[in-house]
């Protein structure tokens, strides 16, 4: 099966292509990648005509804020309005055996046998929160055949802001009484997010006293009014609370989004993160500057795919140290004999 083959299936939201496109997009081989590379054309808005229609969620937060035990609950919502959902986890437990990294863990929880639901989880290896390159582009990839594409990220700040570049919708997720929370967001340390929920509200008032004062501190923020942050309290456990009320946020979320805007600014950041991760500051020096970069990548064709946004600054770069190489061969030319010292100064 090539890369264009998986990106067709994918266009034509056929779901039995998701597992085999998850491990062409994580592979690093030079052949594997250009089948990536080609995957990705077949799902990018200029072969779909248009943004993919999947709903790019982000869900981040503390380790043991109730994540994992929220999306299964969500899960089972979305199922039962008969969306088919993929859910792609990046998960710190898995860097020590047990899940002992923080104690008591729980799992998404899905029915194998159900073919509308695709669950991944990739080992997050030393990065606590951050993105892998391959978890951006595969929500994209996905965003194209399913109808909700969530990626679960663990921590707060950087987490959240590498999250909010892929994501339409980012949600953060802290548990009763975590104050540090409100004090990031009170020291301007984190970007706001789109919905804030409060988990655990079966254990009583402080949950309800969380919100108010998550609320309280939006409003000293200035974020009131439509399009501001929504903040909700939910329980996960048995017999579930707010479910019903956040899938709800999540959708007026999405639909009071500017979509297309989202998703070609998402692009680009993504692009710049991976040509920096790749090349390094070097790279970004030859091409001018991060600024020079952006622009680049603002002239682009709006209907590319991040890879071959990634592409086109390699292009430049490339191109830009070839000439360099030219111009300081003719600047400094290889030193005859007549130049070269010998013995004086
Ligand atoms: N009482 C209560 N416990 C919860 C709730 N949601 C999660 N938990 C518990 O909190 C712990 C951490 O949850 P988990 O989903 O693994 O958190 P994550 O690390 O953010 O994914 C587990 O022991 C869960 O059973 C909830 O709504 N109510
Ligand atoms: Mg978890």
């Amino acid at each position: 099966m090539t890369g264009a083959e998986l990106g067709t299936r994918l266009r034509e939201r056929d779901l039995s292509a998701a597992p085999a496109t998850l491990n062409l997009l994580e592979s690093s081989t030079t052949s594997d990648r250009e089948q990536a590379a080609a995957l990705l054309h077949e799902v990018s808005p200029a072969s779909l005509g248009g943004e993919a229609s999947g709903h790019i969620v982000g869900v981040t937060g503390p380790p043991g804020a109730g994540k994992s035990t929220l999306l299964s609950a969500l899960l089972h919502a979305w199922r039962a309005q008969g969306k088919s959902v993929a859910m792609l986890a990046v998960d710190p437990s898995s860097r020590r055996s047990g899940g002992s990294l923080l104690g008591d863990r729980a799992r998404i929880e899905f029915d194998p046998a159900d073919r509308g639901v695709l669950i991944r989880s990739t080992a997050a290896g030393d990065r606590l929160g951050g993105l892998a390159p391959a978890t951006r582009a595969t929500a994209q990839a996905l965003a194209a055949a399913f109808d909700v594409v969530v990626i679960e990220t663990v921590g707060v700040g950087q987490a959240e802001t590498e999250v909010a570049d892929v994501a339409d919708t980012v949600v953060v997720v802290v548990q009763p009484g975590s104050g540090d929370v409100l004090q990031f967001y009170k020291a301007g340390i984190m970007e706001t997010p789109d919905v804030l929920v409060v988990t655990k509200a079966d254990l009583g008032q402080l949950a309800m006293r969380t919100r108010r004062d998550l609320n309280a501190a939006l409003r000293s923020l200035g974020g009131e009014g439509p399009g501001s942050t929504r903040v909700l309290t939910v329980s996960s456990l048995p017999p579930p609370q707010g479910i019903e009320e956040l899938v709800a946020a999540l959708d007026e979320h999405r639909a009071n989004l500017d979509v297309t805007d989202r998703r070609l600014r998402a692009r680009r950041a993504g692009a710049l993160l991976d040509f920096a991760g790749e090349h390094g500051e070097r790279g970004l020096r030859a091409v001018g500057g991060r600024r020079a970069a952006e622009g680049l990548l603002e002239d682009q064709d709006p209907g590319l795919d991040t890879q071959a946004l990634v592409s086109a600054l390699e292009e430049a770069m490339q191109a830009k140290m070839a000439a360099t190489e030219v111009s300081s061969a003719y600047a400094n030319p290889p030193p005859s004999t007549s130049d070269t010292p010998s013995g004086s100064r």
